[in-house]
């Protein structure tokens, strides 16, 4: 049987590295869109999945449309993952323009060269959205009929990609899907994310390296689940009989606050926490050490406060499972990663 050819735009990134993983399990071809950089630091996460082979890495960027389409004519993918993003919500308040073009432009440049490259009919398109375009909702869960309504400029460029995709599948008949991902993590999940930033932190300050950990908002409630998991769900939407959208959650939410907490206890110090907004703190209680403080310059001009996704379609249609990794065994697993990084490299 022939081997599907896929490309993954974002393959560098946290998702890249799960979906490629999947990817050469189901026997792809599997090509990378990457950056060039003066290093190689940018293939960290790909490392292994290289030396196993089966992996093609090709020079690229979202901001280099002519390029792509010159790729796409030589590749023929058979599925095409559009995760490249500037997908950070605090930086894209600092950079909204180059958010703007690789996050909304960068995904109508695929599009067009799928379309120039004359792959209309044979390529299928995964888009990378967002529940950071829902903003603030209204409703207590989110699915495919909640109105987008975001407060980031990343969310704002989400939601262009998003209309953007749905155009071209109702236009030119594109085998197009929008995954609407709430938030998911993993021990590769970049650094300057909460959740990353609290294990390495909870890492640290238990390998004596840092005394405390400075966050910004705390009462931010999030449903976080494994990238591991939610990669299965963007390879399932490309394979049904008809492109559509989808909400990819686990339906259980969690504050900043929740998240640390976990963290430190897997690290070995139990937390209590005083005071509020910028005055909170997290003591460790055995010994009355502050362990985590408020750093009012990390809360954003406009924040989300809430997210909890309904995924209810997806888990009918795709047999998607929301429940495959809880929220305990997530936070375990990159408290453990990270312990063993600050160990190797002691
Ligand atoms: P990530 O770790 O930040 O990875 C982003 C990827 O995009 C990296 O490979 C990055 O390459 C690449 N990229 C950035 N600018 C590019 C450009 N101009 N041209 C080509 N590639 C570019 O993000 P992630 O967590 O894996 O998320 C994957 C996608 O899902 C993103 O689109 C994100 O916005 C979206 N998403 C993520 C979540 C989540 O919770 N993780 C939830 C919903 C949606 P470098 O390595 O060179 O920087
Ligand atoms: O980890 P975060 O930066 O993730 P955020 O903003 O929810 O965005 C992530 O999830 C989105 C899905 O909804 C993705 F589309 C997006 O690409 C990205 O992967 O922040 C989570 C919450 C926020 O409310 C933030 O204000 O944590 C709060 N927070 C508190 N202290 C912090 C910090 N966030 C960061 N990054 N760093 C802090 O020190």
């Amino acid at each position: 049987m022939k081997h599907k050819t896929a490309l993954i735009i974002g393959i560098t990134g946290q998702d890249g590295y799960y979906l490629a993983h999947l990817l050469k399990q189901k026997n792809y071809a599997v090509h990378g869109l990457c950056r060039r950089v003066s290093t190689d630091n940018n293939t960290i996460r790909l490392h292994t999945l290289l030396n196993d082979g089966g992996i093609t890495l090709h020079p690229g960027d979202l901001l280099e449309p002519i390029a792509l389409v010159r790729l796409l004519h030589t590749l023929q993918p058979d599925e095409i993952y559009n995760l490249g993003a500037q997908s950070h919500v605090g930086i894209s308040f600092e950079n909204p323009s180059l958010t703007a073009q690789i996050d909304a432009l960068g995904t109508l440049h695929v599009l067009e060269a799928i379309r120039t490259a004359d792959l209309l009919k044979k390529t299928r398109f995964y888009q990378a959205g967002s529940s950071e375009m829902f903003g603030n909702p209204q409703t207590t869960t989110q699915n495919e009929e909640t109105p987008f309504s975001p407060v980031s400029p990343y969310g704002a460029a989400k939601v262009y990609a998003h209309h953007i995709t749905t155009t071209y599948r109702q236009a030119y008949g594109l085998f197009a899907c929008n995954g609407i991902l709430f938030n998911h993590e993993s021990p590769w999940r970049g650094e300057n994310f909460v959740t990353r930033k609290i294990t390495i932190g909870a890492a640290r300050i238990a390998s004596g390296q840092q005394d405390v950990l400075l966050l910004g908002n705390l009462d931010a409630l999030r449903d976080w689940g494994h990238a591991r998991d939610y990669v299965h769900a963007m390879w399932a939407m490309l394979q049904q009989a008809e492109p559509d959208d989808y909400v990819i959650a686990t339906g259980r939410t969690a504050t900043v606050r929740d998240f640390a907490t976990l963290a430190f206890r897997y690290a070995g110090m139990d937390l209590e926490w005083e005071g509020g907004g910028a005055n909170e703190i997290g003591r460790e209680r055995k010994t009355g050490t502050v362990r985590v403080k408020v750093d009012p310059a990390l809360l954003r001009p406009t924040d989300v406060h809430t997210l909890c996704g309904n995924s209810q379609k997806a888990q009918q249609k795709l047999g998607w499972n929301p429940h495959q990794t809880s929220l305990d065994d997530l936070v375990h697993e990159m408290l453990e990663a990270d312990m063993k990084r600050i160990r190797e490299a002691a």
